[in-house]
């Protein structure tokens, strides 16, 4: 019993369809322009990161719960234990025109946490699961204004090493090493897979005759088999499954 127990929750888990897509390696440098930074009378600091959507095709209809990724917060900055909040959004653009010249407005915050000085895996946990549906993801992370940061740099993003950074000092856009992709983990929650109503062959929502005929049409096309249609659960779809759906309608139960 208890072995089967095991088998039935593994099967669950493995249907819960949860994972991650993670995009740039944090090792490879580029000529694209990913990374716009600014800072606004010193603070509140904040850059953004555009995420190629041909990059990012296991995440459409996911529920992204969190993002990962490397950052510094050092040099002459004394944030430590400031709250740095993380935006998202979706946008056209595929790169930022020129370093630090350009900025996208509008995004929407979705998790806040405290940052200590140093170098540092960083997991913003989403207050809410942001769903993607496609497009160019757009991330900022801002180091809220709160009075706890003052000169210096603040957040760097790394790449694989912390030789490989990007670098801003005193509100002047100093590149100290070359343009990267800073290495980023999505982590997704899939949801639940969507429900089968057993019998719901033209899918409305309801059982009925309509759907003894949408299971022939299917049967005298040639279609190929659908959950919804296997009434009689042997794993596939033959005129039988029209018979079951009969003897659904005409008892209210299943055999
Ligand atoms: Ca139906
Ligand atoms: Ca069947």
């Amino acid at each position: 019993m208890k072995k089967l127990f095991t088998l039935v929750a593994a099967a669950m888990m493995l249907s819960a369809s949860a994972g991650t897509v993670t995009v740039f390696d944090g090792n490879v440098t580029n000529e694209e322009i990913p990374i716009s930074s600014r800072f606004m009378d010193w603070a509140p600091y904040t850059d953004q990161v555009i995420y190629s959507e041909a990059d990012l095709a296991g995440l459409v209809g996911k529920a992204i719960t969190s993002v990962t990724y490397y950052v510094a917060n050092e040099g002459g900055c004394t944030l430590n234990g400031g709250m740095v909040g993380l935006y998202i959004g979706t946008t056209d653009m595929t790169e930022f025109p020129s370093y630090g010249a350009s900025f996208v407005e509008g995004l929407t915050k979705v998790a806040e946490m405290p940052m200590t000085t140093g170098v540092q895996e960083i997991e913003f946990v989403l207050d809410e699961a942001w769903t993607y549906n496609g497009g160019n993801i757009i991330i900022q992370t801002m180091i809220e204004a709160d009075g706890s940061v003052y000169g210096g740099q603040a957040t760097q993003f790394l790449g694989k090493t912390t030789d490989l950074r990007t670098s801003f000092y005193g509100g002047t856009w100093t590149q100290t090493t070359a343009q990267f992709g800073p290495k980023t983990t999505f982590t997704f929650d899939g949801g639940d897979e969507p429900e089968v109503l057993r019998g719901d062959v033209n899918k409305d929502g309801g059982v009925n005759i309509a759907d003894v005929a949408a299971l022939i049409d299917m049967l005298l096309n040639n279609e190929a088999m659908i959950p919804e249609a296997d009434c009689d659960q042997d794993g596939s779809m033959n005129i039988a499954d029209a018979a079951a759906l009969v003897d659904f309608l005409l008892s209210g139960v299943w055999e």
